[in-house]
């Protein structure tokens, strides 16, 4: 059984973290509603969602992927790296307690699931304004054990490192690799975002497709073109708070219920 954990937009969206853009009403309605399909379009492609409550007091707690790295049946519990965002954990761990081994960072580590890309067995860990040199150090002894590697690679200019370079089927990556340093990803196949669509590398890999902003119809093409199942969401309130797919859920395979 494929779950997946997501959590309710906010009442506070508003007043969210914002790194890269500048800050824009959101209308809450919308965002909800853009959830709503999201959530919708992860059952369809297999997953059992487990929603926590929108809680008015975390603005960004609808972007779940940065308080958690899910690896097999363990999950590392980041430590964030806006201080607004710390209080988000302690729900998700509480949560996840009751499917997955819980392992901790501390302090003066930060890390942010965004900044976390799996490849197989590889973490490529986005060395960014949230993620320390201390975070990956403290993942990559957590991981270790359990036969993940840590791969650090530099990103400039976006937010995390799967704002610009996801997997799309086995091994391939999409990406804007204006972002990162390329050399960290020896060996790897690439499919480079349509340049008009700059932020268009976010896409999540779920159930045989991929979830895909519906903002970046050229990048999607490119994606259907290569025999990559696209299914595409409007995410363009969420993205007014620098969110896009990977991050309003995380997903595990585990037994049921
Ligand atoms: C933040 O700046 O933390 C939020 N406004 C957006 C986080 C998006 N997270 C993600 O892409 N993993």
């Amino acid at each position: 059984m494929r779950h997946a954990l997501v959590r309710g937009v906010s009442s506070a969206i508003g007043r969210c973290e914002l790194t890269h853009r500048e800050r824009e009403p959101i209308d809450l309605r919308r965002a909800e509603a853009e959830h709503g399909q999201y959530v919708a379009a992860l059952t369809d492609l297999g997953c059992r969602v487990h929603e926590l409550p929108a809680d008015p007091n975390l603005p960004d707690s609808v972007f779940v992927e940065d308080t958690a790295v899910i690896v097999g049946d363990a999950v590392v519990i980041t430590r964030p790296g806006a201080a607004s965002r710390r209080p988000e954990v302690e729900s998700v761990r509480t949560f996840l307690s009751h499917h997955l081994e819980i392992l901790r960072m501390a302090p003066p580590a930060s890390l942010d699931g965004g900044d976390v890309l799996r490849v197989g067995r590889t973490l490529y860990v986005g060395a960014s304004g949230r993620t320390n040199a201390e975070g990956i150090a403290q993942l990559r002894a957590l991981v270790a054990p359990r036969g993940y590697h840590v791969s650090p690679v530099a990103v400039t200019g976006c937010l995390h490192l799967k704002s610009a370079v996801t997997e799309v089927a086995d091994g391939v990556l999409l990406a804007n690799r204006r972002h990162i340093d390329v050399r960290a990803f020896a060996q790897r196949d690439w499919i480079d975002v349509d340049l008009r669509e700059p932020n268009a590398a976010n896409g999540l890999r779920v159930g045989g497709a991929v979830l895909f902003p519906a903002a970046y119809p050229r990048t999607a093409e490119r994606l259907r073109a290569l025999g990559i199942p696209v299914r595409t969401v409007d995410v363009s309130e969420l993205a007014k708070a620098e969110g896009a797919v990977t991050c309003c859920s995380l997903i595990w395979d585990g037994i049921a219920p």
